[in-house]
């Protein structure tokens, strides 16, 4: 017997159905974050600002649209699974000689990307870029006191409705715009209430804009710290779960962005029960935010299982958002990706109901028992099946795929 048939066969003991949760998968899309090819840098050639940061500089960078889009291409050929673009306004791709300042983008600007995104049949998600930009230099965008900076990122925010009400009548699917501004203070600040009023009221204004309410999502973004900006982040997470609830948009937890201890996996049910959707950043922190490349832990499993244990998989956007300019980009993007739809099938593959009955009944022995006997399951024989049908490389193929692309495009950069 094969090794699918074989596992199969386990699973089918314990009363699950591997077929059923591959099928479930395969409906999901992971939006695959474009700034893990360059280093967060975009096409404007500025320095990344913002409290955040990537460290290292293995070669082969992506350095314009063309090596971006290849380096994407060549990812997304090694990860199983529906895929969506989530692009930044500061990768708009200007015609020679042109260009436009953040408030005056157009959907022209980018064209590329849409042209991209409909050869390969993706849909795209889109983020505002409130950083590495002159008028982003003390970190103070919508919650600036300066009137005319807080205009110039208003604009910028309204800009970017109109881009993504573009991008979802040429792809034909709905288009995420999440919104994070860097803005908070180095030290202990005398006023905490203005700029929150100020970045409220700016956000107000972007809203009340003109764009595609129907196939436009939109999300906000919550922070505990940044860089340099460690005693007051202005949309802390009490800030961005009111204002989204409030305004009717959604949030967007990015596991980064809690303390230590504090998990995103016990969010998500509380979230979905006052929620009808709710939107996430997949990454990994090490110490701070550091955004490493996500890794099969036990947080981004347990993220998985309960998305899947609270049948949310349409209610929960899944993105990816991490950085590491340590290691080869490409391997990056398909060592993270690929980890969440392991995470996520794993997560399919769970006696959940036989679970939550032995919670219910109170035999805490044997649901500890069980859950712990269960992490011998075949499982890597129903992700080979997997890899297999969605035709990507198992994962002792693919890295050579990546080394033979370093070797004979990255490293000729
Ligand atoms: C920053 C946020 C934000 C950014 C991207 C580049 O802490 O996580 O999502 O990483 O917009
Ligand atoms: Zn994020």
């Amino acid at each position: 017997m094969d090794r699918y048939a074989s596992a199969k066969e386990i699973y089918k003991k314990i009363g699950v159905d591997p077929e059923t949760a591959m099928k479930r998968l395969s409906d999901v899309a992971v939006s695959m974050h474009c700034w893990q090819g360059d280093d967060v840098r975009g096409f404007e050639n500025k320095e990344l600002s913002g409290g955040i940061q990537t460290t290292g500089n293995y070669p082969g960078r992506a350095r314009n649209p063309q090596e971006l889009m290849a380096d994407i291409d060549k990812a997304l050929s090694l990860i199983p699974g529906r895929k969506r673009i989530n692009l930044h306004a500061n990768y708009a791709i200007f015609a020679p000689g042109e260009f436009a300042d953040r408030d005056a983008l157009e959907p022209r600007h980018f064209e590329p990307w849409v042209a991209y995104a409909k050869e390969r049949g993706l849909a795209l998600d889109f983020n505002p870029t409130y950083f590495s930009h002159p008028f982003a230099a003390d970190n103070l965008t919508l919650s600036s006191p300066n009137e005319e900076i807080r205009n110039f990122w208003i604009r910028h925010g309204i800009a970017c409705l109109k881009i993504a009400s573009y991008f979802a009548k040429e792809t034909g699917s709905y288009c995420l715009v999440n919104f994070w501004i860097p803005d908070g203070y180095k030290d202990t600040p005398a006023d905490r209430l203005g700029p929150r009023q100020r970045f409220a009221d700016s956000m107000d204004k972007i809203l009340n804009s003109d764009y595609d309410k129907k196939n436009v999502k939109i999300s906000i973004e919550s922070k505990v710290f940044g860089i340099g900006l460690e005693s007051y982040t202005v949309g802390s997470a009490e800030f961005g779960l009111q204002y989204a609830l409030s305004r009717g948009v959604m949030s967007l937890m990015d596991n980064g962005h809690y303390h230590p201890t504090e998990k995103v996996s016990d969010k998500i049910s509380s979230m979905l029960l006052f929620n009808q959707e709710i939107a996430l950043h997949l990454t990994r922190g090490v110490r701070w935010d550091s955004d490493h490349v996500i890794r099969l832990d036990d947080e981004t499993r347990e993220i998985c299982k309960d998305i899947v244990a609270c049948d949310a998989l349409e209610r929960v956007l899944i993105a990816t958002d991490y950085f590491d300019a340590s290691i080869n980009r490409v391997a990056a993007w398909v060592i993270g990706m690929r980890n969440v739809q392991k995470a996520l099938l794993e997560a399919l593959l769970l006696p959940l109901p036989a679970l939550k009955q032995l919670q219910d009944s109170g035999d805490f022995t044997q649901l500890l028992a069980y859950t712990e006997s269960l992490k011998n399951m075949p499982f890597g024989d129903i992700w080979d099946e997997y890899c297999k049908r969605q035709n990507v490389p198992g994962d002792l193929e693919w890295f050579s795929v990546v080394r033979d692309y370093e070797q004979n495009v990255l490293l000729k950069r």
